[in-house]
């Protein structure tokens, strides 16, 4: 049995970072082993810590590797974790079992914030939360995400909740729960391949330091812990084409229906078979939408780092 009681343990870059009070920008890892294609999946890894780097932050890449959490993973973890082989697919119920029993895994966007804000992070950027599925009537399968996220003080910079899931729902749900959502530079939701999802949000927000502001606020204010969202378009430009967007989504749902996939598989499984039926065009979206999220969580940390 592991015993490492240091959950999760910290890269020295980041420590430091959080001792001097410097941006940090948490980054799960499930979109790296089980959202993107290998091996293009390391390369990706790679590149968003640079991105942080490049906005000034310390990036802090989230996995568990050998039963051990880590909040900074140096090149052999990030190697690991992009490799496929047994890594688990590990949502914030999954940490106790995975350090029990020395399992290695990616962590979602629920283990992510759990462990980024045991860490004391305040921001994370990632693509596209998880929610309510299209078929929750039948099958109850809501993303662990927004539990989490309702009892959880953290920042999540996404392109919205990925566009495979009933968003209008998620919407209402994320309002049930008690998590902010701001528009950032939009007044609609986003929807995570496509600039907008055609729901509308309640606030907007044009620089990284109104959402300090909004951050400070949550503190000032006090009472139980929740996110904040900080929803974030892909640029138009980069975006998939609605209509094959709308298509091949439909596509998929059926195939994930007729193949009966159900639980941690089901959004692994509809974010490959878009990959595929769009010629990796969805792909190309995706990233344009993580790029930008990842980008602008380091401008927010940077704003919240030097807040009064
Ligand atoms: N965003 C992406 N790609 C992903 C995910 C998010 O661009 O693969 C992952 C996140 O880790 C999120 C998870 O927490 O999908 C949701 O999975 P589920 O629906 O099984 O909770
Ligand atoms: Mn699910």
């Amino acid at each position: 049995m592991h015993t490492s009681f240091e959950v999760p343990v910290l890269s020295e870059e980041v420590r430091e970072a959080l001792e001097r009070r410097r941006p940090v920008v948490a980054l799960e890892s499930t979109i790296i082993a089980h959202g993107l294609p290998r091996p293009r999946n390391l390369a990706v890894g790679a590149e968003l810590e640079a991105l942080v780097r490049a906005e000034g932050a310390v990036p802090a890449t989230i996995a568990v590797v050998d039963g051990v959490a880590y909040a900074g993973l140096d090149k052999a973890q990030l190697e690991r974790i992009a490799g496929g082989e047994g890594v688990r697919k590990l949502g914030h119920r999954d940490l106790a079992p995975a350090l029990a029993t020395g399992a290695t895994g990616a962590t979602t966007v629920s283990a992510t914030a759990f462990l980024a804000a045991r860490a004391g992070l305040r921001v994370f950027a990632t693509g596209g939360l998880g929610g309510v599925h299209r078929e929750y009537a039948q099958t109850q399968d809501e993303s662990a995400d927004l539990a989490l996220l309702a009892r959880t003080r953290i920042t999540v910079v996404c392109a919205g909740v990925k566009s495979i899931l009933d968003v209008p729902a998620t919407l209402q749900r994320l309002e049930t729960l008690g998590v902010g959502v701001l528009g950032y530079g939009t007044e609609r939701f986003p929807g995570f391949y496509l600039a907008s999802s055609g729901e509308p949000v309640e606030w907007t927000v044009h620089r990284p330091q109104e959402v300090a502001a909004v951050m400070a606020a949550q503190d000032a204010l006090g009472g139980p812990d929740a996110a904040l969202l900080v929803a974030n378009p892909v640029a138009e430009a980069e975006q998939l084409d609605p209509r094959v967007h709308d298509r091949v989504l439909a596509e998929a749902l059926e195939e994930c229906r007729a193949r009966g996939i159900t639980g941690q598989a089901v959004t692994p499984f509809l974010l490959e078979f878009l990959v595929r039926a769009t010629g990796g065009a969805s792909l190309e979206a995706n990233l344009a939408a993580v790029r930008g999220n990842v980008a602008l969580g380091a401008r927010i940390a940077g704003a919240w780092a030097a807040r009064p």
